[in-house]
């Protein structure tokens, strides 16, 4: 079948309007109508399990992790394998039917929560179900913004899931908020409510990771990562899953190979926990929109946790794993169920017989900063900001991507007034963490919390000076946030800081392309959303004329 596709949900999306033909991140028509599909039976299945709940009736564990996995799966650059998506959608349809019949009450669910089609029908199905199914565009606009930012949730409940810690309140408000966006009764003041809602979410999705992150391998504290190589052979890991990389160090411990991170794993190194491994190298490489060239340099097996993948080259495509909610076709991929021990040995007898790794860079760079390190630190920073040594923070947390544009933010780091700290977290830092912006008062003036998700830290340490400086309102802080956003765990963290109350929040390189006009304008007059303009401009705005 000839596929359509429409696609827009992250920032390079083609044109800044949508992805017609095949995505701009590599993803083609016939995995684009699959995942359109998993999406639409997940919104079937959650408007069941919703139903459920309100029959008093028990959601079981494993239908919340089913759902949580098929939203993750559909997220920019974590799984391009059609026949993966494929075997979800199949499995989906199986759950939904086993549920449908343990409901009583079946009036009033949509179409989708009964669509059981056979597999000679997905391709037909997938071609009507798709984003542009919602006619009108505002109401498009704020179903695929709540849409994206539970994708977002989902994928953090997954990281949390992984350590066994799971919160039935959010799988709950999940599965309703994603029933809900296929309520044709609900008006446009209903899904901005919503839109705040999901936000709410997104801060409890986020804490429980924190908690589930720091009470399996401890708080974060100030740790210098290498950058070079060493002479044994590696494993290179990415993603976000800190689980994946506790199994990986257990099993390659005393094999001679080393374990090396890459983009938004660097954060692991910050943790207590996996300092013990002296085999855990340091990090290789930078964001994930570097992978080609870096992943080729590195010589051995790499592991892809989570997004963000990169179609690879032939050259190391072989080399190329995936595990949990990734997937390319022809690549090797490592399953695991819930609380299983996943075997990596595959990986690991591969490198083995690999080169090490090609140095890339030498040198060091210095994170850990998240809340309780940052509150450890709380009597300098605090005296450093009343000196007025330290006048402004800016949270420049997010997503790093491939565009030219986004030169923009490294030349806003270095641009930045000297008495002016960034705050960061998200693979955002690496257009900025290598450069020597110096120290206010012994005080780092680029603060890195960690991952994407670690935002959350962010938001922690906001409100505790809010708390020193005895202030009513966050937006009271010497504090401004210049967000970079690429894909949906990044929409979930925005949902997080709105509902938060945080005001004039920049957002770039461009605005959301599913952001229309109408709603855009909502977000301008309640929140004081804005884009960006130049480096110049944008200095002036922040910090005024005399920086
Ligand atoms: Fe295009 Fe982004 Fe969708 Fe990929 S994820 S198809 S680049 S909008
Ligand atoms: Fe980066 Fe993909 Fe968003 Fe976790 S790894 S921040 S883009």
């Amino acid at each position: 079948m000839d596929h359509k596709m429409f696609c827009f949900q992250c920032q390079e999306t083609a044109g800044c309007k949508g992805c017609t033909v095949s995505g701009v991140c590599g993803k083609k028509p016939e995995v684009a109508a699959m995942q359109d599909l998993l999406i639409y039976v997940t919104k079937g299945l959650s408007a069941i399990t919703t139903a459920l709940r309100i029959e008093g009736k028990d959601v079981s564990r494993d239908v919340n992790h089913q759902i949580t996995m098929n939203l993750f799966t559909t997220i920019t650059n974590a799984n391009f394998d059609q026949e993966a998506i494929f075997h979800s959608i199949r499995k989906t349809l199986d759950t939904k039917n086993d549920l449908l019949m343990q409901l009583d009450n079946k009036s009033g669910l949509p179409e989708a929560a009964y669509w059981n089609g056979e597999e000679a029908e997905f391709d037909t199905k997938a071609a009507l179900v798709g984003v542009l199914a919602t006619e009108d565009e505002d109401i498009r606009s704020l179903r695929e913004l709540i849409t994206y930012g539970l994708k977002g949730l989902a994928a953090y409940m997954k990281h949390a899931n992984a350590l066994l810690q799971d919160d039935e309140e959010v799988d709950a408000f999940l599965q309703s908020a994603l029933a809900k966006t296929l309520d044709d009764s609900l008006s446009l003041d209903d899904l901005i409510a919503l839109t705040l809602e999901t936000g709410k979410y997104g801060v409890s999705g986020m804490a429980l990771l924190d908690k589930a992150n720091t009470e399996a391998y401890g708080n974060p504290e100030i740790t210098s990562v290498d950058l070079g190589v060493r002479q044994n052979p590696g494993i290179l890991i990415s993603g976000h899953d800190l689980r994946d990389l506790e199994m990986l160090l257990e099993q390659t411990a005393g094999t001679g190979v080393d374990v090396y991170t890459h983009s938004e794993m660097l954060p692991a190194h910050y943790y207590p926990a996996f300092k013990k491994y002296p085999h855990f190298a340091g990090n290789y490489g930078n964001a994930w929109w570097k992978q080609k060239e870096e992943f080729e340099a590195f010589n051995g097996p790499i592991l892809m946790t989570t997004n963000c993948v990169v179609p690879p080259a032939d050259s190391y495509k072989d080399r190329l794993w995936t595990t949990g909610a990734t997937g390319f076709p022809g690549c090797g991929h490592i399953d695991g169920a819930y609380g299983e021990t996943k075997d990596f040995s595959p990986i690991i007898e591969q490198a083995k017989h690999c080169a090490s790794p090609t140095e890339l860079e030498t040198g060091t760079i210095t994170g850990g900063f998240a809340h309780e390190q940052v509150f450890a630190l709380a009597g300098p920073v605090v005296d450093a900001i009343k000196s007025g040594a330290i006048r402004k923070f800016v949270v420049m947390a997010g997503c790093d991507g491939r565009h030219k544009t986004r030169e923009y933010y490294k030349e806003f780091a270095e641009k930045l007034p000297k008495d002016v700290v960034i705050l960061t977290a998200g693979c955002a830092k690496y257009k900025y963490n290598k450069l020597d912006l110096g120290e206010i008062c012994g005080i780092p003036r680029i603060l890195d919390a960690g991952q994407c998700n670690d935002s959350y830290s962010l938001v922690l340490i906001a409100l505790k000076l809010k708390e020193i400086f005895g202030l009513q309102d966050i937006n009271d802080l010497p504090l401004c946030f210049n967000i970079a956003w690429y894909e949906q765990k990044a929409v979930i963290v925005l949902l997080a800081l709105l509902y938060l109350g945080v005001k004039n929040i920049h957002l770039g390189p461009t605005l959301p392309a599913f952001l229309s006009p109408n709603v855009t304008s909502v977000l301008m007059d309640n929140f004081g959303i804005a884009g960006i303009g130049t480096v110049d401009e944008d200095l002036e705005l922040f910090f005024g004329s005399e920086q």
